[in-house]
């Protein structure tokens, strides 16, 4: 089990082996996922370049631990997933994580399997912090669940994504096909999946399936700038803004209803910050700001 790498977060041989970058930080990472926090932002990247970021049983483990540990740690605000290299993520490794689990018995392949689900939905579609996706290039297959968990989306115009799966002789298995379904129309989504061509950032912008599409050049740029948009705003309501939208999709307009009003009254109760009552006072007292235009000043 050690050789695919899913126990790596317990093993203190793998730990000894992370390179000094995780050390520096006291991150989990390092080897196959790099962590550099910056002013709030929590740039996470999959760094198998070799392989475009191809997920296997290691990297799923690694980028599982790091999102543990992200998920407390006040240097990440918001979370940027991207990839090393010219590639965002080629997918599921066809080696690693499909050829070299097909002699396992079924059960400790769906344990793989399982660390993977939590790390590209689970934990990642419900992530407290903020998620923007930076999709530098190639996205395939099993790449499209992280891109689709993470709340935003920002492409290279150049990146390159394609539903691969029946190039192959799959589906889109894992989550690929529900989420594909929760971001793109019908007709575009069953295109992708049954011819498998490629498409680029624009297209994917054009479709939705990301906000929008950047020359490359800006894309670090532009997702740096739509974080830092995030970090100003009050954390507590951001995180129940976002945890309300993907919990009411599924709910009748009743049960949405009472839902929202709950999750707002919980926002006021857990909120440190009292967010709501210095919104108003720096609007309707102080006038100060206009909410229509921006968020109020947290520091005051
Ligand atoms: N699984 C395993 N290995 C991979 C994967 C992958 N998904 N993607 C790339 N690699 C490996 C290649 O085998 C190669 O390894 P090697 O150097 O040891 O021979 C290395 O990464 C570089 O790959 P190339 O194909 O040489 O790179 P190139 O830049 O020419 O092409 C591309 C990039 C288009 C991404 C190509 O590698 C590719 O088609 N990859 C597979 C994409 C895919 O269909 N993914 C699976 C989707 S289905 C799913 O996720 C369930
Ligand atoms: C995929 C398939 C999986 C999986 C994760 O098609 C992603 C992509 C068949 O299992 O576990």
């Amino acid at each position: 089990n050690a050789e695919f790498g899913w126990s790596a977060m317990t093993d203190s041989d793998d730990r000894a082996s992370m390179s000094k970058g995780s050390a520096e930080t006291g991150l989990p990472g390092g080897k196959n996922v790099l962590v550099q926090c910056e002013d709030g932002i929590a740039w996470v990247t999959l760094n198998r370049p070799e392989k475009r970021n191809a997920i296997s049983p290691a990297l799923a483990a690694e980028m599982l631990a790091v999102l543990d540990a992200l998920e407390t740690d006040d240097r990440c605000g918001v979370l940027v997933l991207t990839g090393a290299g010219e590639s965002f993520s080629s997918g599921m490794d066809l080696k690693e994580y499909f050829r070299a689990t097909d002699s396992l018995s079924a059960e400790a392949r769906l344990q793989i399997y399982r660390v993977n689900a939590q790390w590209q939905w689970r934990r990642l579609m419900y992530y407290p912090k903020a998620t923007i996706a930076m999709v530098n290039g190639w996205c395939f297959g099993g790449g499209f669940t992280p891109m689709i968990s993470c709340d935003l989306a920002i492409a290279a115009e150049e990146a390159i994504f394609g539903l691969s799966e029946i190039n192959w002789g799959i589906i889109p298995g894992g989550i690929v096909t529900k989420a594909v379904s929760a971001v793109m129309n019908q007709r575009d989504a069953l295109y992708y999946i049954m011819t498998g061509e490629t498409f680029d950032g624009r297209r994917a912008a054009k479709m939705g399936l990301v906000n929008e599409a950047v020359p490359h050049a800006q894309l670090r740029e532009r997702t740096a700038a739509i974080a830092r948009t995030l970090l100003e705003k009050n954390p507590t309501a951001l995180r129940a803004a976002k945890d309300a939208y993907r919990r009411v999709r599924d709910m009748s307009w009743d049960g949405a209803e009472d839902y929202l009003f709950a999750k707002n009254d919980q926002l006021r109760f857990l909120d440190p910050e009292k967010g709501r009552e210095k919104g108003m006072t720096q609007f309707l007292d102080e006038k100060s700001y206009r909410p229509g235009l921006g968020a109020y000043r947290r520091d005051r």
